[in-house]
Order: C-alpha cells, then sequence, then structure tokens
C-alpha cells in the first residue's frame, strides 16, 4: 500500500485509519505549493491533483471518504456494513466531514495562500467563519454526552476528528466545550500520535488563532 500524503493535509485521516487497523503502508510525500500536484504522474493517480491517493490492491483511489471507507470495509471493521443499524449515521459524518472540510479550505485560502493581502474579500471571510461555526454547533450538540461520532469509535471519527485542530484555528474552544473534549480525546489515541510522529504534524498554519481582519491587507 502506497499513501500520497503532504503532511497536515486530509491524507492524515487515511494514515490515521491505517494505524488504528494496522495495517501497513509506505508513504509518498508531495508538496501543496511545488506544482507536483499538477504532474501527469499525481494526475495519473487522483485526477483533480489533490491529495489524498492511496495505492492498494492493484490500483489508486482517491477522495479521502472513499479510501476511508473502502479500507474499512475491506478489513470489516471499524465501519457498519450495509443494513447495519447505525449505517446510515456512518454514511451521513464520513460526507459531513467533506462539507467541514472544504469550509476550512476557503478559510485557509483566504487567511494563508491568496497573495496579495488585499486580494482577500472580507465579506467572504465573514461568511465561510459563520458557515463554519453552524458546522461546529451541529457537532457540538451531537458530541454533548457521547465518546465518539456513533455509539463506538469508527472510520468516521478519522474522517472528522482530523478537521477540528483546524477549525480551532478560527473557531474559538469555548464555545464547542463537547468538541473541544471530543479533539483531546481523538488526538492522543495511540493510533493517531503514531500517524503523526509518522506523518509530520500541521505544515499550513503559523498561528494558534486568525481573526477575520478589519480591513484587507
Ligand atoms: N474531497 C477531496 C479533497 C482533497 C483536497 O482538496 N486535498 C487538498 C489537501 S488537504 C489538496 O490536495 N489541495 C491541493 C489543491 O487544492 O490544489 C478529498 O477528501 O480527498
Amino acid at each position: 500500500m502506497i499513501l500520497h500524503h503532504v503532511p497536515g493535509s486530509r491524507s492524515m485521516r487515511v494514515l490515521w485509519l491505517i494505524e488504528e487497523l494496522g495495517l501497513d503502508c509506505e508513504l509518498r510525500l508531495w508538496s501543496l505549493t511545488d506544482g507536483g500536484l499538477r504532474s501527469p504522474e499525481f494526475r495519473a493517480l487522483s485526477p483533480a491533483g489533490r491529495i489524498p491517493a492511496l495505492e492498494v490492491d492493484g490500483r489508486a483511489i482517491f477522495e479521502s471518504g472513499a479510501i476511508v471507507q473502502y479500507l474499512a470495509e475491506r478489513e470489516g471493521r471499524l465501519a457498519p456494513g450495509p443494513g447495519e443499524p447505525e449505517r446510515a449515521d456512518f454514511l451521513e459524518w464520513v460526507n459531513f466531514a467533506e462539507t467541514q472540510a472544504n469550509i476550512l479550505q476557503a478559510l485557509n485560502i483566504h487567511h494563508i495562500f491568496l497573495r496579495p493581502e488585499s486580494a482577500r474579500s472580507i465579506p467572504l471571510m465573514r461568511l465561510d467563519t459563520k458557515r463554519l461555526a453552524v458546522t461546529a454547533r451541529a457537532l457540538d450538540d451531537h458530541l454533548a454526552g457521547r465518546g465518539t461520532l456513533l455509539s463506538e469509535f469508527s472510520a468516521a471519527d478519522c474522517m472528522l476528528g482530523f478537521n477540528i485542530e483546524a477549525l480551532f484555528r478560527f473557531l474559538a474552544t469555548a464555545d464547542y466545550p463537547a468538541l473541544a473534549a471530543y479533539r483531546d480525546r481523538m488526538t492522543v489515541r495511540p493510533a493517531y500520535r503514531r500517524a503523526l510522529a509518522r506523518a509530520g504534524g500541521d505544515a499550513i498554519y503559523e498561528r494558534d488563532f486568525y481573526e477575520v481582519p478589519d480591513v484587507p491587507g
């Protein structure tokens, strides 16, 4: 198995699950900024040039949600199968994780990647921060009084748990206590720590918290 990876990116979801499942994999490192993801070599693995891609069972799979679901089902663990009681919940949270990650990605672009800073749109930064807050409120309500997204730890937690460190770069921890406690539970899991040690931590953020500025630039 070969995981195409960028430290701090969505490929961490897959590596974390691989560690939870006790599988072997080789890591191939890429950069988000040097143009490598646009190369024919990488596009042959992931046609939109996005991380992650996983080479497994004689083919490459792209889309982190598809990879996570494929691996959990292949191993028969950490995902309720078709017809099982929490199947729909599992599919909802795996896909919700991407709804939320897309808002985080937009905020990363606004706050970090877009240059010059005067090109940034403060109304869009405010809008995306509000849209992120709606997803955080939904999660905080869901997680109040429970340890994991489903009745026990599942691959959906690898999908969604990965988002939370980034989420608290834009939203205050104090407003989402159940979500903050969930983040703390997930990030001390031995498999998460092993994945982090292997994969390298976040390579995107230079600040602990990003406020929406009052004026551009
Ligand atoms: N829905 C896709 C999104 C993949 C994605 O956007 N990955 C980011 C890294 S976290 C990426 O490759 N960005 C490069 C780019 O946007 O050019 C998935 O879950 O795999």
